[in-house]
């Protein structure tokens, strides 16, 4: 594309429900969208991070910045272009010198990536190379204030349709809540979320949860932790899945190596983009390893991106690819994602298949800044 620019906006969305994990509760969604404007039409991104570093590293003000200061201008800076053009597939190696924010450069590059496709008159999905209409979808349920709370809140997402339930765990949050929910509504598909809050001296009480005959215990260790993931998973019958940790497709291969991890969730936030999204997800399929596309509380944009991811081949795990309602009554896409027989439906249209409500982006928007080339 011939990139003139990128606007850059911070989104507060309110959240239908408080949202709490291990590592904290959200209220409101704080997250940045990217619109690239080129000479063929724009393309939209969104950087995933949260207003506090507390799942990663990263958050909405460092991501800010960087994209601000260091990202956007390279991408911009016509010496890297071929007559000032740019290459969706040439992203990530103009902004490799710059060490980590990988969600920050995943929201640019998907922005490039939808305005260079919406020129083209191809679909994100098909770009990608789903091989399907319509994914499954499961949904990650929050911390509730007790287990009787959690039963019922699981039994509502049940009602909707969701086909595979996920709940949050912490120390002395998780024996007791996962049966509470195996309890009631028997073998459904179900897997717990750690979120990084456990050590290797918890292995006893992680192995208290191999009686549930779980899908797999997601993040249960530190994200640096490959080597005591691979201990653990050791002394587990539940498989274990990284979330976390799996910040690349290096990454991805180290823990096949090490065997940290016999599940793998992919979110091209975290890994830098969806291109390398893909790659994680060609190792995993070739390695036999199940991966699943897991979520960031996306808006229409993100979700239109993950719900396209999940339909490769490799996708053999329903993801946290659920409808726009779960999270928000208002999305600032005009279709946003429904659930429909317990799936939801990958866009087939140019780009990400979505089209901005631009009433609803200025209604939730709270920051908006321009870099022009
Ligand atoms: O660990 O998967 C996670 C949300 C924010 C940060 C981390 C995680 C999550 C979720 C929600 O579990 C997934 C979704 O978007 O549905
Ligand atoms: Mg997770």
């Amino acid at each position: 594309v011939a990139l003139q620019g990128f606007e850059l906006r911070v989104l507060h969305l309110p959240l239908v429900a408080p949202f709490t994990t291990s590592f904290g509760t959200e209220t409101v969604r704080e997250v940045i969208v990217v619109r690239a404007l080129t000479a063929d039409g724009d393309g939209w991104g969104e950087i995933v991070t949260q207003a506090d570093p507390l799942y990663s590293s990263e958050y909405t003000q460092g991501a800010w910045d960087v994209a601000l200061r260091f990202l956007a201008p390279a991408l911009l800076d016509g010496a890297v272009h071929e007559r000032g053009r740019l290459a969706p597939e040439d992203v990530a190696g103009v902004l490799e010198p710059f060490k980590g924010h990988r969600m920050a450069k995943a929201g640019l590059e998907l922005a490039v990536l939808d305005a260079a496709l919406r020129a083209e008159g191809r679909s994100f999905a098909e770009y990608v190379g789903a091989e399907r209409e319509r994914v499954p979808s499961g949904v990650s349920v929050g911390i509730q204030r007790d287990p009787a709370a959690l039963v019922e809140t699981v039994r509502g997402y049940l009602d909707e349709g969701y086909v595979r339930i996920k709940i949050k765990i912490k120390p002395g949050r998780d024996v007791r809540d996962t049966a509470a929910v195996r309890d009631a509504f028997g073998s459904i598909p179900l897997q717990v979320d750690a979120n990084s809050a456990y050590t290797l001296a918890d292995a006893a009480t992680l192995a208290e949860l191999d009686r549930f005959d779980l899908l797999l215990i997601e993040q249960p260790l530190q994200e640096d932790d490959l080597v005591d993931h691979a201990t653990l998973a050791r002394q587990l019958q539940t498989p274990v899945c990284l979330d976390e940790s799996i910040v690349s497709d290096k990454a991805a291969a180290d823990a096949l190596a090490l065997g940290a991890a016999s599940v793998v969730n992919i979110k091209a936030g975290r890994v830098g983009g969806y291109l390398e999204a893909v790659r994680i997800h060609d190792r995993c399929l070739a390695a036999g390893v199940p991966v699943w596309c897991g979520g960031m509380l996306e808006t229409g944009i993100g979700r239109a991106a993950n719900a396209a991811l999940a339909a490769l081949p490799g996708f053999t795990l329903p993801g946290d690819v659920s409808a726009s309602s779960r999270f928000y009554t208002r999305d600032i896409v005009t279709e946003p994602a429904v659930l429909e027989d317990g799936h939801v439906r990958v866009p087939l249209g140019h780009g990400l298949g979505v089209e901005i409500d631009p009433l609803a982006l200025d209604d939730v928007t709270v920051a908006r800044e321009t870099l022009t080339r």
